[in-house]
């Protein structure tokens, strides 16, 4: 029975294991294979002397990246990883890789990130990639138990859409029938009506898409986003929540991912600690003035130059809180006492935005009232508006994107290094 190589240890006594042969050492008298599953790596010993035939046989004809299946006596060995090594009664090739490859798996070749992409299944072989994903799996599950132990339900809202969300960015149309569809920019509008509908707490983690025309480390045209909403909830609310899920699923990782993060080199991850401080927009406007030297305005949008400066003087996750109603989206709530200012927020890592979210317009002349000043037709949003003729209760909610938060965590410098198949303006294949 094949066991994970992970668990071969010197006193196992007799092992099967199953991998990719990672590399091969050829001593004369004695060869070394290394043999590598997603768990980890074994040295398998073959004393050319004393190996049978058929062992030799295949030793000579498998190439690297074969998969092989390998039984034999586990031995204890210092210089070997793991501290043990296989010796050999059978060895199989169950699948030979042909050769050479489109990429080196053990990176003697330093790749750029396109010959990466264009070869991830060779690329995702390697163990610093392999660690990635499985964090990202880790923390996706980390999410879903957060929401579902806070009682959340989770739903799925269409990504084929007839209107826009978001301001903004551009929409990519598609052909649907005999009509123009586009695809989905955020669920908003959809999980608000799920508050219509009496749900109180959602959550779903989708797929977004936004024609970003401009190809950056941070952008993806096609980004996984990890949206919620909330009845009866105020902005305040919902941001203690965020800062909750966010520290959890960096417990979780450091807790259970321990072997993937020393494969990213990360001994000790860095959770957050709670109180993530809330910096109302005038006062980060202030800081990016100063700290810049350039000439930003209360109600200028926080570009990237100004969000890095006050992410170095923050130096932790923070909340950029009290925005200008005038640059967030028509659904944020202006506060009763000061409408200019609305009751959204952003959260930072001190590198990027992780997440937006707002407490949200819940009276529908108000809505409507928002809709039209952004310079929108509330027509093409009837669908959306409806709900709120009937009984819509207050709300609030965020949206975080995933990748971004993977990405932060680990100290990737690419977005792209935390999407599998990431999608680009460039990018549309594999
Ligand atoms: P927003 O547009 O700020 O808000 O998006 C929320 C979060 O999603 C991630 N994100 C992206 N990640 C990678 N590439 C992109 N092109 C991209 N676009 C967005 C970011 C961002 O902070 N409806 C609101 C959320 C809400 O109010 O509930 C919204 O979509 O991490």
């Amino acid at each position: 029975m094949r066991i994970p190589i992970h668990a071969v240890h010197p006193d196992t006594g007799e092992a099967e294991i199953i991998g990719w042969v990672h590399e091969v050492r050829d001593l004369g008298g004695l060869t070394f294979l290394l043999i590598r599953d997603r768990t980890g790596i074994i040295q398998v010993t073959i004393p050319k002397k004393k190996a049978s035939e058929s062992v030799l046989a295949a030793v000579k004809a498998v190439s690297r990246e074969s998969v092989v299946r390998v039984s034999g006596p586990v031995k204890p060995i210092d210089k070997a990883p793991g501290g043990r090594e296989l010796v050999p009664d059978s060895f199989e090739i169950i699948s030979l890789s042909g050769s050479p490859m489109p990429l080196d798996v053990v990176e003697k070749v330093p790749a750029d990130l396109d010959t990466r992409l264009d070869a991830r299944f060779l690329d995702a072989r390697r163990p610093r990639v392999s660690a990635v994903f499985q964090i990202r799996s880790t923390v996706t599950r980390s999410v879903y138990e957060f929401f579902f132990s806070r009682g959340f339900i989770n739903i799925t809202t269409p990504k084929v859409v007839a209107a826009a969300t978001e301001g903004g960015t551009e929409l990519f149309p598609i052909a649907y029938f005999e009509r123009e569809a586009f695809l989905n920019q955020s669920p908003q509008l959809y999980k608000q009506m799920m508050m219509a509908a009496g749900f109180e707490k959602v959550f779903e983690i989708g797929p977004i898409f936004r024609a970003e025309e401009h190809n950056t480390t941070k952008h993806l045209n096609e980004a996984t986003s990890i949206d919620m909403e909330v009845s009866f909830a105020d902005h305040l609310e919902v941001m203690n929540i965020l800062e909750d899920l966010v520290i959890t699923t960096y417990k979780t990782v450091a807790d259970q991912c321990g072997d993937q993060l020393s494969a990213l080199e990360i001994p000790d991850l860095p959770v957050p600690e709670p109180g993530f401080p809330r910096l109302p927009y005038p006062e980060a406007i202030e800081i990016a003035k100063r700290t810049t030297g350039e000439d930003i305005k209360y109600g200028d949008d926080i570009g990237t130059v100004s969000e890095k400066a006050i992410g170095e003087e923050m130096g932790v996750h923070y909340f950029i809180t009290d925005w200008p109603t005038e640059i967030k989206p028509y659904y944020a709530q202006p506060y009763e006492d000061d409408p200019s200012v609305c009751k959204a927020f952003d959260l930072m890592h001190p590198r990027m935005e992780l997440s937006s979210g707002a407490q949200r317009v819940h009276r529908h002349d108000q809505l409507v009232h928002q809709i039209r000043a952004k310079g929108l037709s509330s027509d093409s949003f009837e669908f959306y508006l409806n709900p709120f003729r009937y009984g819509m209760p207050p709300h609030a909610g965020w949206g975080l994107g995933a990748e971004r938060l993977v990405m932060t965590m680990l100290g990737l410098s690419n977005i792209r290094e935390a999407v599998l198949f990431p999608r680009d303006r460039h990018r549309l294949v594999p």
